[in-house]
């Protein structure tokens, strides 16, 4: 796989491809970051933008890993001394995980962003951005009801984060997505380039198929899952027979959670899958890739409940060394 598949493998959106293109002619060196606001444990939304991060890591690149503090209490999870504590635990989670530990940088956005000089360049950027603006941006992360004045800071700060931190890659979820294009849009307000970015997909909630999987509602794996709260979850997932199902009663789009899992988790972190079957039901079955799992899936060949059995296992060993750090953490 060249640089420029690797860098972009999964991802939903990249913007621009063209700049992409020339970070992947030379991507050593090169400087990528995800900012994530410190919850304490790792689920399966933070392990996705962390498989991309291995990625990028694999391609040559310097990965920086914000433990976003700051913006954790502008968005209303909790006191700061809380959010302080949650961040060190997850740092030792995303080692566990997989990234490089020689090649990780962890940042917590509080060693930089009380800073004389990042405040006078936040103000200037809240001088030339408008309140709505702020506000559409936040529109898939802020917490609660109410616009707080606190959350329209949050994206002009997640901006600058950009600049201080000097990367050349700002990674995200689609949900940051808003983010990044007030980002490109209001940099040059202050004198700094637009920066690229790269969108992770979504993945749908596990139990319906129906919207985002998160971690307030619905059913989400994470960390502190146990063997059994894996198969469980995974057992009673929605997974019809196609990676393309229909639209439920409602009309809201559905996908394939259990196939989405396979493609963005599974695949990029093992070279084969293997789908144990008994022999009077054909006997195991081998892929290299997700379109070939997908396809069997399709045809009949794999059936659903053993999908969620192979899906179990490897999401189990995904899940396991982190579990163990969480696990010595609170005896
Ligand atoms: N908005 C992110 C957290 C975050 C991300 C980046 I990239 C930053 O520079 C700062 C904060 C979230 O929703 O978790």
């Amino acid at each position: 796989m060249d640089a420029y598949d690797r860098i972009t493998r999964n991802a939903s959106e990249v913007v621009t491809e063209d700049e992409v293109r020339t970070l992947a002619e030379s991507p050593d060196g090169k400087r990528a970051y995800v900012g994530y606001e410190p919850s304490g444990v790792l689920h399966i939304g933070h392990m996705l933008t962390a498989t991309k991060l291995i990625d990028l890591q694999e391609a040559g690149f310097e990965v920086t890993v914000l433990l976003a503090d700051v913006h954790a209490y502008l968005n209303d999870k909790g006191t700061f001394e809380e959010i302080r504590q949650t961040a060190e635990r997850m740092k030792e989670q995303f080692i566990a995980y997989g990234l490089d530990e020689e090649q990780t940088e962890f940042v917590l956005g509080s060693e930089f962003q009380f800073d004389r000089e990042y405040t006078l360049d936040l103000h200037a950027l809240e001088l030339n951005t408008s309140m709505s603006r702020a506000e559409r941006a936040m529109s898939e992360i802020k917490s609660g009801e109410t616009v707080k004045v606190s959350q329209a800071v949050y994206p002009l700060m997640q901006a600058l984060d950009i600049v201080y931190l000097d990367v050349d890659l700002a990674i995200g979820g689609m949900e940051q997505r808003k983010v990044h294009m007030l980002a490109r849009d209001t940099l040059p307000s202050i004198g700094e380039d637009s920066p690229t970015c790269l969108h992770t997909p979504l993945i749908a909630d596990l139990g319906s198929g129906v919207g985002k999987m998160s971690s307030s509602k619905g059913v989400t794996i994470s960390m502190e899952d146990s063997t059994e709260d894996i198969e469980q979850k995974v057992n009673s997932a929605y997974c019809p027979p196609t990676a393309d199902p229909e639209p439920d009663d409602e009309g809201n789009d559905r996908e394939n959670p259990v196939l989405q899992i396979f493609e963005y988790h599974v695949f990029p972190r093992f070279e084969t899958v293997v789908v144990e079957r008994p022999e009077k039901y054909g006997g195991n079955l081998e892929y290299d890739d997700y379109e070939s799992l997908a396809a069997d899936l399709e045809s009949g060949e794999l059936h659903p409940a053993d999908a969620k059995g192979a899906l179990a296992n490897y999401l189990d060993e995904l899940v396991a060394p982190g579990r163990e750090k969480i696990r010595q953490a609170t005896q």
